[in-house]
């Protein structure tokens, strides 16, 4: 099975600054966890981050009928993107939206999520773990 992981704005400066709420790893360590976890399961996988929210929405176009499943963590567009949502609405794949701190104990502006609307389950809160998790759940899904 094919897995897109796609990681939104800044989370390419994970490891610099607050480490209570994202850890203190950066971003290629939690790169090659994922890479890890997919070669030890036989999935096929490709990690793609981007700061533009433009550039998020053409690479989930550009999954359609050639990705199994996605995994998002559209950082702070979550709170923000009805393009995202829209995407994912036209391309139809199974989505797992994650969040490495736990979103639903931060400010207000957090609490809202519009490709919330489309995933089938969200992870926040579980740190690095949650890409593993999302990655699971969707294995399972295809019975792996
Ligand atoms: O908890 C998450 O994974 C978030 O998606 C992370 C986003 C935030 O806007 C969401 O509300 C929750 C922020 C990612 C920024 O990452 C940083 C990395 C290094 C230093 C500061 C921020």
């Amino acid at each position: 099975m094919k897995i897109l992981v796609l990681n939104g704005p800044n989370l390419n400066m994970l490891g610099t600054r607050e480490p209570h709420l994202y850890g203190d790893r950066n971003y290629e360590s939690l790169c090659n966890m994922i890479n890890g976890f997919a070669s030890q399961k036989g999935i096929d996988v490709e990690i793609y981050q981007s700061n533009h929210e433009g550039c998020l929405v053409d690479k989930i176009q550009q999954a359609y009928g050639v990705i199994d499943g996605i995994v998002i963590n559209p950082a702070a567009y979550t709170h923000t993107s009805v393009a995202l949502l829209d995407a994912l609405k036209a391309v139809s794949i199974p989505t797992v939206e994650v969040h490495i701190s736990d979103v639903s104990k931060r400010e207000d502006f957090r609490q809202v999520s519009y490709v919330r609307n489309y995933c089938e389950k969200t992870i926040a809160g579980h740190g690095f773990d949650g890409y593993i998790e999302a990655m699971d759940y969707l294995l399972q899904k295809y019975g792996g």
